[in-house]
């Protein structure tokens, strides 16, 4: 699928489909505050039976992108939408999934908690002509198998944080700990991949990497367990996946004595609330944002498809990242 970049004032007027949308004000002024504004729908034509296999509700990025696509696909949209969360359980999902497709939905919807495993379910809608749309993350299955992709470029996230740590810490000893987003998750992979690279023949070390399932409580244990193995004065970097393992390893740090944000310097990504509270507050250093508000992209691709339109590939809005300053700027008038 071609990718484009494309600015947040061209977002504006782009097309409602497949665009994604990573932008420091929290998306276009759409119904929900999303990116694009246009929220699709059957548009005075029959309803449109939407199944939605979200991943599950593992964090404060994930709660804002089920209230943004529960929000355009509403009943007035011209939608009736039938919803599951897979308690981030992949098996559950694609069961989901085939429940959804024996249903004989019209469309389905997915956030695919993993990459891998998708082929024979994405088939199996194939061949019951139903479309399937993914949104957020994507799947290692051939392209064919699913109408539309609106995504988020976690590659160039995790490339944006790793440049900041290689000019904030990189002529200098540095040893740092990862935490890891869900295990075979394509923000878990690409993040990792863009981060490697930017610091790649820097100062910086690093001495751990463990998920965290993009969870609090799993940032919090997972940290615990590097304090307990390393020493905190050891540890001298916190790359987290997310902002709620962030928060997690922030809880862990201030347990050890430690002050986050200045003993042990700590990037992130996502920009939820809670993280760029924490960020205005000096315990974070720097996130990188990813905005979840998607449902109003994701229900014009829907409708798009429905109504046979052509549906184009995913397309991607620079990502944009926030210091201290900036996050105190940005707070007050925040989306998500
Ligand atoms: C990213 C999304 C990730 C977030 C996490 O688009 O898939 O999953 O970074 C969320 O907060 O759990």
């Amino acid at each position: 699928m071609k990718k484009r970049f494309l600015t947040s004032m061209a977002l504006a007027g782009a097309a409602a489909f497949a665009l994604t949308a990573c932008s420091s004000d929290g998306g276009d002024t759409g119904s929900s505050g999303d990116a694009s504004g246009d929220t699709g729908g059957g548009g005075g034509g029959d309803t449109i039976v939407v199944g939605f296999a979200q991943t599950g509700s593992e964090s404060g990025w994930r709660s804002a992108n089920t209230e943004s696509m529960k929000a355009a696909f509403s009943e007035e949209n011209g939608f009736e939408l039938v919803f599951n969360a897979a308690d981030n359980d992949t098996a559950a999902q694609i069961a989901a999934v085939r429940g959804f497709i024996s249903q004989g939905v019209d469309a389905i919807v997915i956030a695919p908690i993993v990459e891998d495993g998708w082929d024979d379910v994405l088939q199996e809608a194939k061949d019951a002509g139903i479309p399937v749309i993914l949104e957020d993350r994507t799947v290692s299955a051939a392209a064919d198998l699913y109408a539309a992709w609106i995504g988020l470029d976690f590659e160039a996230e995790g490339t944006k944080a790793g440049e900041w740590a290689a000019a904030e810490f990189g002529d200098t000893e540095t040893k740092m700990v990862v935490l890891e987003g869900t295990t075979g998750s394509a923000p878990a992979n690409d993040r990792a991949t863009g981060f490697d690279a930017a610091i790649e023949g820097t100062m910086i070390e690093k001495i751990d990497s463990q998920t965290g399932d993009f969870t609090r409580d799993g940032g919090k244990s997972v940290m615990e367990g590097f304090i307990q193995n390393y020493g905190v004065d050891n540890i001298d970097l916190v790359y987290a996946h997310n902002d709620d393992m962030a928060l997690g390893a922030i809880e862990a740090i201030e347990a050890a004595g430690a002050t986050p944000g200045e003993d042990i310097k700590i990037i992130s990504i996502d920009a939820v609330h809670d993280g760029m509270q924490a960020l205005v507050d000096g315990k974070i250093n720097y996130i990188v944002e990813c905005n979840p508000l998607l449902g109003d992209l994701v229900a014009a691709a829907v409708t798009g498809v429905v109504n046979g339109d052509s549906v184009e590939a995913v397309q991607y809005v620079e990502d944009l990242a926030f210091d201290q300053a900036a996050a105190e700027a940005a707070l007050p008038d925040r989306k998500y």
